[in-house]
């Protein structure tokens, strides 16, 4: 007994997801997911917005090795807000096939942020979705931009379109590369060519060290599963306009969907549609994701 109820309206990630018809590229790069507990080891933190039920590191595995990717990397949950053990846990027993991205308070000390860089942390979130967290200060963040870069970490951050204009120019200022999750949660009612999205282009076009998850369909979609054919423009051209600074991942056991639980082997099903070339999928899913997590296996053996 954890002691940890999962929210009344909590849906339970889908336990035999099909099998995906599109096979990934060997060393495929499974780049935003997370872990929940199990809560009886790793309790959730006080200060979270909900409560999940249990997503182990082994399920993770598990379904790594059943969608046909071979490495993770773990973005540090809300649930367990800068209680990182849950996902060093992780890490350490990935046998180096996962990187993680943790969550940390202005006060962490830098020898806590070589223990979290020697367990395979390389980069911070900064979540500015409200329903999800009471974000920090522009200064505090500013201030922890400043002590990851040494380490060569990256800046995760999270916050839905409409709230872009107003974050731009606090973005613009990050030090290290910026990795926005899921193309910024565009509104896909709405046009590629419209004003929101377009800001969201601008920003990767005009800042070389912005790079987008193309992820999370199921939660952008308004046509909804399991095609979610409405989200393919958006993703596709951010692939196609952007093809060395992207990324891909399940964002398993999908956190807070109430619609409906979406299929992990339908989610993998889509990366023909938004990345329809072999040299696309390739970068996407292996070249970029080694660049950012694994340098160093990836620039040896590539010269780089
Ligand atoms: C996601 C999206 C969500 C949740 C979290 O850390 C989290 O709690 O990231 C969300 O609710 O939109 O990327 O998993």
């Amino acid at each position: 007994m954890s002691g940890f109820t999962p929210d009344a309206d909590w849906l339970h990630w889908q336990q035999a997801p099909r099998k995906p018809a599109y096979k990934p590229p060997p060393g495929a790069v499974d780049a935003h997911c997370h872990v929940f507990g199990p809560a009886r080891d790793f309790p959730f933190a006080p200060e979270r917005k909900y409560t999940p039920c249990d997503a182990s590191r082994d399920q993770l595995w598990a379904l790594r090795d059943y969608l046909g990717f071979s490495r993770n990397v773990i973005v540090q949950a809300t649930c367990h807000g800068s209680d990182n053990r849950a996902l060093v846990d992780a890490l350490e027993h990935s046998a180096g096939l996962a990187r993680g991205v943790a969550t940390v308070r202005p006060e962490i000390t830098d020898a806590e942020l070589r223990k979290l860089h020697q367990a395979g942390v390389r980069g911070v979130r900064f979540n500015f979705v409200k329903r999800l967290v009471d974000a920090l200060p522009f200064d505090s963040l500013h201030s922890l931009a400043a002590r990851i870069k040494p380490l060569g970490w990256h800046i995760v951050i999270y916050f839905e379109a409409q709230e872009l204009p107003e974050l731009y120019d606090f973005f613009t200022r990050l030090p290290t590369t910026v990795v926005v999750d899921h193309m910024g949660r565009p509104d896909v009612s709405k046009s590629v060519e419209g004003e929101e999205f377009q800001l969201f282009t601008r920003l990767l076009r005009e800042h070389g060290n912005f790079w987008s998850k193309v992820s999370c369909p199921e939660r952008l979609s308004l046509a909804g599963p399991d095609t979610y054919d409405d989200v393919v423009p958006f993703a596709r051209h951010i692939v196609e306009h952007f093809p060395e600074r992207v990324l891909w991942g399940t964002d398993w056991p999908h956190p807070n969907m109430k619609s409906h639980m979406p299929d992990d082997g339908a989610l993998v099903d889509m990366i023909p549609r938004i990345a329809p070339a072999p040299e696309l999928q390739y970068k996407l899913l292996v070249e970029n994701p080694m660049k950012l997590y694994w340098p160093e296996e990836w620039e040896a053996p590539h010269g780089a």
